[in-house]
Formats: structure tokens, C-alpha cells, sequence
């Protein structure tokens, strides 16, 4: 294992309290950092370190880079890429339209991190009022080609304010994938008691704790995602800004995800379903320090057998294709050492990643037209989190022989 360095304790970024990380994955570059050749010799590095906050509950990382180091004009992550994940946001949609906003009169409806229009399209279809606030420049221009009123900027308690002055209160405010990436979380929060109307909802998701725990999917911890949420770790930040967890919806995207529904604390009945998950966390040990020993050394594990598979395989000359170059795919590449000599390239279908390299361990990305081109021996599933949709789609891979190397929750060769 890496060593740690002194970057690795500070203080947690919720309540204060000292933390330090329970293990280190080493250095690592921007996880959606795709490079031209020319851009390599000035490649970005920091620590990536996980700490469990013992006071709080908060898991995090230590360091995180600067957001505009990771959210641009040219962020290489557009939503719409998963058909299943089009599916998702609009029954997500649906249930905010159908639910909270059910009685309604013209309501106001905002999302933070609304990338490509994704969720907010079945909004904007219903002649509903919203928002999109998405610092991305380039996804931000994708959303508004698609009819989707955006803003690009980063969402804070001044963002809530100017909103709140301009449009009025809202009575949503969503956010998928977005509100663990957001280091000022207090800032966040703070806004959503700015811009909420009294009985106004805050509906976010993000991968959940213990699913990761659980399934040893440590590709999720990179640099954007400063957070990994747990009922309790939410319900505690949430206590400090006067909102309260009303109720959580487990959700099987991104390898297990959990919906959070905040309102102002005593605004509606809490579901019995808060209180069922604070204790299957508790039986989970999520709060218990040992639990993170435990991670650490399934992780260590994680990457000895996978890399033992391909070295093996690059032995028996076998060819092996990475299958999505996802952002999680740099924790794995870099901690595991998996360069060109063991991958020869990755597949991935959003054109701004193709004919660039992978952060850090520069693998050429190509486009999926490659893959199909001249099938592998073995694929490497990068988007373990999308097998469903992918291996549906490509049964002509594994119908031709091919294999598909899975690391999550454990090593495996399907097929
Ligand atoms: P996917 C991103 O994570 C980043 P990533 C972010 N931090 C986050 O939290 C989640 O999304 C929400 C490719 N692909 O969704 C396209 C194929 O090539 O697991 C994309 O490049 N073929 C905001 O990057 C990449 O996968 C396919 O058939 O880990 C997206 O990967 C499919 C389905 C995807 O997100
Ligand atoms: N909600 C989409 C996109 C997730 S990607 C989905 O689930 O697929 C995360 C997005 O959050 C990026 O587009 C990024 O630009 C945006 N983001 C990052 N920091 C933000 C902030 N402070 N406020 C609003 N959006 C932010
Ligand atoms: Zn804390």
C-alpha cells in the first residue's frame, strides 16, 4: 500500500473534529482528466486518501482538488450516455411531479449538477418552472440545446439567494450524483433553506456507504466525490440546518445508490424506512472504525487478484479491452497499476474521451466502433455498475467467445 503523507489528517468537513485517513490509494490524477499526448507531461496528482469521521459519521477524502480542476468547460461526463440511467431520472422526475408537487400550484423545481439535461427535460416538457444550476459549460450548452433552462455556475447559499430574488422560493430542489461532490457542504445546505418554500422538499441521491462497504467498490472513492453518504452521517448534517431525513429510497443505480428526502425539520411525518435503515447500518457496523479495517484489507485484496488476472492473461498473450472509460475506472487503473501493457485500450462511447488517454496510466480511449471491430479475448468492465445494460447489448461479444472481467464485489471472469 502507498504510504500516507501529511496531507492525510485534517479535519472533517462537516463538524470539525480531527480525522485521519484509514488508508491511502496513493497518487492519483483527475478521474475525468482524459489527456492529449502533449497534455501528459503537465498531468495534475494529489492523494487520494478515504477518512471515516468518528464524531459525525461523515466519510470522506482528505484532499479533494480545486472544483474548477474538475468541472469545466470541457467535463467529459454527459449523463444521457446510459439508457438505463434515461429511464431512471425520468421516473425520478415523474415521482417528484406525481408526489411533492402533486397539488401544487405553478411550482418551481431546481437541480444542482443537472449536466445534460438529463432529469430536468421531463420538466421542462411539462411546462414546469425550473432550473438547471450546472457549472459544466459544455453540458450546461447540451442541456439548453434540449429546451432545458440552465444556468452555469457553482451552487452555494449566494447561488440560493440570487435564484430565490430572480424566480421566487422553489419547492424542489434535486440533485443526483452532485451533492457528494461538493466539498462547502454547509453552503449547500445553507441554501436550501434559503431558496425552499416552507413545506419545500430537498431530494438528492448518491452512492451509497454501504453498498460500497458491502460490495468492496472502491472505484467510487476519486477526486469528486469528496463524500459517501449514510443515513446516519445525512441525518446528522441535516440536524445542524434545521431540515430533517423524511424519507429514503434505496436505488440500484451506480452499483447502489440511496434517495434522500429532506424538508424543514416537524414539516411532515418521517417514514418508517429512516429508521429502518439507521439500524441496518448499525448492524452493518458503518459507524464502527473495524468496519474500515475491513474495507482496506478487501480492497488490498481486490487488487492483487485482479492484477494477478492480468498478468496471467498477458502471459497466456491473451487480449484484453477496458469497456467504459468511467471515471471510476482511474481509482482502479492507477491503484492496481493497470497500464497499456496489461489493457490496450478502452472503449467508451462519449466522443470527448476517444483518442485521448486515461488519467494517470495512459491507456488509449477509442471508440466503441474499435471494440466491435475485433472483439477481445477478455473485456474489462469498467462499468460494472451498467453489466445489465452492456452485457444485453453485447451478447455478440461473448457469443464470439468473449469474456468479461468483473472486480466488483469480487474479482470474476463471467462468461
Ligand atoms: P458511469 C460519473 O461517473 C461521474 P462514471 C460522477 N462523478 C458520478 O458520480 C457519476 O457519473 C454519476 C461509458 N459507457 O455512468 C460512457 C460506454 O462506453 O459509470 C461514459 O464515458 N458504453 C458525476 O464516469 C461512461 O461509460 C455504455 O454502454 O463512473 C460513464 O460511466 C455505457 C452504458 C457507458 O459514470
Ligand atoms: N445529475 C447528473 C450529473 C452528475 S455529474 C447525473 O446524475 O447523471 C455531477 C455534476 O455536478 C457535474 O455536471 C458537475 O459540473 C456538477 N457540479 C459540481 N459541483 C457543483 C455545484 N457546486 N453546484 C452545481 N453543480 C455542480
Ligand atoms: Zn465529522
Amino acid at each position: 500500500m502507498a504510504e500516507l503523507n501529511h496531507s492525510a489528517s485534517c479535519r472533517c468537513r462537516v463538524c470539525g473534529a480531527p480525522i485521519e485517513a484509514f488508508m491511502s490509494f496513493g497518487r492519483m490524477p483527475i478521474a475525468n482528466g482524459f489527456l492529449a499526448a502533449s497534455e501528459i507531461p503537465s498531468e495534475y496528482f494529489f492523494e487520494l486518501a478515504p477518512a471515516f469521521c468518528g464524531h459525525c459519521g461523515m466519510f470522506q477524502i482528505v484532499e479533494q482538488p480545486r472544483p474548477e480542476k474538475m468541472f469545466h468547460a470541457e467535463y467529459a461526463f454527459y449523463s444521457s450516455t446510459s439508457r438505463y440511467m434515461q429511464l431512471h431520472f425520468e421516473k425520478f422526475a415523474l415521482g417528484v411531479l406525481e408526489g411533492v408537487l402533486k397539488d401544487r400550484r405553478d411550482p418551481f423545481v431546481v437541480e444542482l449538477g443537472s449536466n445534460d439535461g438529463i432529469m430536468l427535460r421531463h420538466f421542462a416538457a411539462g411546462g414546469i418552472r425550473h432550473l438547471g444550476v450546472e457549472p459544466s459549460a459544455n453540458v450546461a450548452a447540451a442541456a439548453r440545446a434540449r429546451g432545458v433552462r440552465t444556468v452555469s455556475r457553482f451552487f452555494d447559499e449566494t447561488a440560493a439567494r440570487e435564484i430565490r430574488a430572480e424566480d421566487g422560493p422553489a419547492d424542489a430542489l434535486l440533485g443526483a450524483n452532485v451533492m457528494c461532490h461538493i466539498p462547502y457542504i454547509h453552503s449547500v445546505f445553507a441554501g436550501a433553506n434559503t431558496l425552499l418554500t416552507p413545506r419545500g422538499v430537498l431530494i438528492f441521491e448518491d452512492p451509497y456507504l454501504g453498498d460500497i462497504v458491502e460490495k468492496t467498490a472502491y472505484d467510487q472513492i476519486y477526486d469528486e466525490h469528496a463524500f459517501y453518504f449514510s443515513c446516519a452521517s445525512i441525518s446528522a448534517l441535516a440536524l445542524r440546518h434545521e431540515l430533517e431525513v423524511i424519507d429514503v429510497l434505496p436505488q440500484p443505480v451506480h452499483g447502489g445508490s440511496m434517495r434522500y428526502v429532506l424538508a424543514r425539520a416537524g414539516a411532515y411525518p418521517v417514514a418508517e424506512a429512516v429508521q429502518r435503515l439507521r439500524a441496518s447500518e448499525e448492524a452493518l457496523g458503518l459507524e464502527r472504525p473495524e468496519t474500515y479495517d475491513r474495507l482496506r484489507a478487501n480492497v488490498a485484496r481486490s487488487r492483487e487478484e485482479l492484477r494477478a488476472l492480468l498478468l496471467d492473461l498477458k502471459r497466456q498473450g491473451r487480449r484484453v479491452v477496458g469497456y467504459a472509460a468511467t471515471s471510476k475506472s482511474t481509482t482502479v487503473t492507477n491503484y492496481c497499476g493497470i497500464t497499456p501493457d496489461l489493457v490496450e485500450f478502452i472503449s467508451d462511447t462519449t466522443p470527448l474521451k476517444q483518442g485521448k488517454f486515461s488519467p494517470g496510466t495512459h491507456i488509449p480511449v477509442r471508440p466503441h466502433e474499435d471494440f466491435a471491430a475485433r472483439y477481445p479475448d477478455y473485456a474489462l468492465l469498467f462499468g460494472w455498475n451498467h453489466g445489465e445494460e452492456i452485457m444485453a447489448k453485447e451478447r455478440a461479444f461473448t457469443g464470439a467467445g468473449g469474456k468479461w472481467i468483473v472486480y466488483v464485489p469480487k474479482v470474476q471472469v463471467l462468461g
